[in-house]
């Protein structure tokens, strides 16, 4: 039957060119990924150009991201620029089974996408960042081409720049798996490489012995933590920390080559600090409440550590520099990280009294890479992406007229002190009590402000006080529970809080763009 074996031959001419076709791919990351280990493993092709996507994603989408795979996000996107990559590669595969130079030519396209997203990261280090991916995208040109003339099976012609000596079946496959397995090597000898890389910044951080504190955390008050199970710890622990940041790949900072920077309007004496100098001011520790302004209500972006580090505001007016209040000119710190990231906070704030600090130290460890090592920022009731630069190396002095930085050029807003919010901890939505006495608790925060009240209505019945766990201080979350004696039936639980100024959080949603989510947070149960 001529026409089976017709679909047939077509079909195995299909599947060796799209065969062909995700070698190519496959061996040009791996090239690339070789080649980034060599010279800079965040310039990295999946790296760039996840990083661009992430500088480009309108925010609605990133908040789209952040809410539907949470932490996850940043795998989700790699493994799609994967999948993207797979499926062009296979098609331009298919293609250059006619089409060899056409095949070859889009493989160089790559080139140039990934070199364009290396060149505009603004932690490039230069054109050689463009290298990986040019490198990656001639061999994944050159594999396209050795590959696909010899892919069509002997016998039948490969098009007008095809020679019609196709290999056999078996000389395909051994020519194939020796590329790929060509390629996994270099893949891996790339990924050992970037390893060692970060050793010197591993290294840097198992040896930091950190200071003890001039001015210690006062001690957290025995009442702080209640004894409901399911209720957040008071104190979050480092690997439960939660972990927001536009970073595909962790910076690993070498904090013996490590410099901070405080430059700008009004600071009148410029000056560079290492992590030595820094080390030997009087340090401060406290414990304090950092929340995202990406947290939806009732969301997991909130946390509390005990924080040690340099006081900002004393670090800030020996370079020079005063608030606005006292006639300084600028009105805005932008901090700058290591990765390009700028986060910009109210200058009036920072030197207002409250506790912000470069921090070093986190629940009595130097700060996990993942948070920021060797030094990050923070500013006490701010939202994070307006104070809590992690991997600072530069402070500069400016105003909110003349800079908008990372978060505020995606419509974010330019100032955000965090909203009071609340969080039923237990029961868990759609969770099924038993009837009788059930414990509701759960944390509140507004920090800087402290919280007054809690309370707690079920259904549409009256509000009814929580008994609130001991404040730590202002600038840290407070527990609550309430004893509810629960009925038969489905039942909706709703908390609210007051802040230390006495004033209700709102129920008023809103979406967490521009400046925080706000209303109140309820959970469905039903009682059996
Ligand atoms: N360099 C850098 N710092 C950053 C960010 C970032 O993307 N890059 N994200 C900020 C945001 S939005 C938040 S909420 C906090 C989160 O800090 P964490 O990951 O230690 O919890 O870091 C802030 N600092
Ligand atoms: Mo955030």
């Amino acid at each position: 039957m001529p026409g089976v074996s017709s679909f047939r031959t077509t079909f195995l001419r299909t599947a060796r060119g799209a065969l062909a076709g995700l070698l190519a791919g496959f061996s040009a990351l791996a090239v690339a990924e070789l080649a980034a280990g060599l010279l800079r493993p965040a310039a990295g092709p999946v790296t760039v150009v996840g990083g661009a996507v992430i500088d480009r994603t309108p925010a609605a989408v990133k908040d789209f991201a952040i809410r539907t795979f949470g932490e996850d996000d940043k795998t989700v996107l790699q493994v799609g620029i994967l999948l993207v990559l797979a499926l062009f590669a296979a098609v331009l595969g298919v293609v250059s089974l006619r089409l060899r130079r056409t095949g070859a030519a889009g493989a160089l396209v790559f080139g140039v996408v990934g070199a364009a997203a290396a060149l505009s990261r603004p932690d490039s280090a230069g054109a050689g960042d463009a290298l990986p991916s040019v490198v990656g995208a001639l061999t994944a040109a050159a594999v396209l081409y050795g590959l696909a003339g010899k892919a069509a099976p002997v016998g039948s012609t490969s098009g007008g720049t095809g020679t019609g000596s196709g290999w056999s079946r078996r000389g395909f496959l051994t020519v194939a798996a020796v590329t790929a397995a060509s390629a996994a090597g270099a893949g891996v000898a790339g990924r050992t490489l970037s390893g060692r890389r970060g050793r010197g910044a591993v290294a840097s951080r198992a040896g930091l012995a950190l200071p003890a504190p001039a001015s210690p955390a006062p001690a957290v008050p025995a009442g702080a933590q209640l004894k409901v199970p399911e209720i957040s710890a008071f104190t979050t622990p480092n690997r439960d920390f939660y972990r927001v940041d536009t970073a595909l790949v962790v910076p690993k900072v070498d904090a013996g080559t490590w410099r901070l920077r405080i430059q700008g309007k009004g600071v009148t004496r410029p000056r560079g600090y290492t992590l030595a100098q820094l080390l030997a001011r009087p340090l401060i520790e406290r414990d304090i409440t950092l929340t995202c302004v990406s947290n939806e209500v009732g969301g997991p972006y909130v946390g509390t550590a005990r924080w040690l580090g340099v006081p900002l505001a004393g670090l800030l007016a020996e370079c020079g520099v005063q608030p606005p209040s006292k006639g300084g000119g600028a009105d805005q710190l932008v901090a700058r990280s290591v990765d390009g990231m700028t986060l910009g906070a109210p200058v009036e704030d920072v030197m207002d009294g409250r506790d912000a600090m470069l921090a070093v130290g986190m629940n009595g460890e130097p700060l996990p890479f993942a948070h920021g090592y060797p030094v990050r920022m923070l500013v006490p009731g701010l939202y994070g992406y307006v104070s809590a630069c992690k991997w600072i190396t530069e402070i500069e002095l400016t105003t909110f007229d003349a800079y908008d930085p990372y978060w505020v050029k995606r419509k974010w807003a330019r100032r955000a002190p965090i909203k009071t919010q609340s969080r039923i901890d237990t029961p868990k939505p759609f969770a099924r009590p038993a009837a009788g006495t059930v414990v509701i608790a759960g944390v509140a925060w507004a920090q800087h402000r402290g919280i007054s009240r809690v309370e707690v209505r079920v259904d549409d019945g009256p509000w009814q006080d929580a008994v609130l766990a001991a404040q730590s201080t202002l600038d840290t979350w407070r527990q609550w529970s309430y004893r509810w004696r629960a009925t038969p039936g489905g039942h909706t639980l709703t908390v609210r809080a007051s802040d230390g100024t006495g004033a209700v959080q709102t129920e008023d949603r809103t979406r967490t763009i521009p400046d925080g989510a706000s209303g109140w947070h309820s959970v469905f149960v039903t009682v059996p």
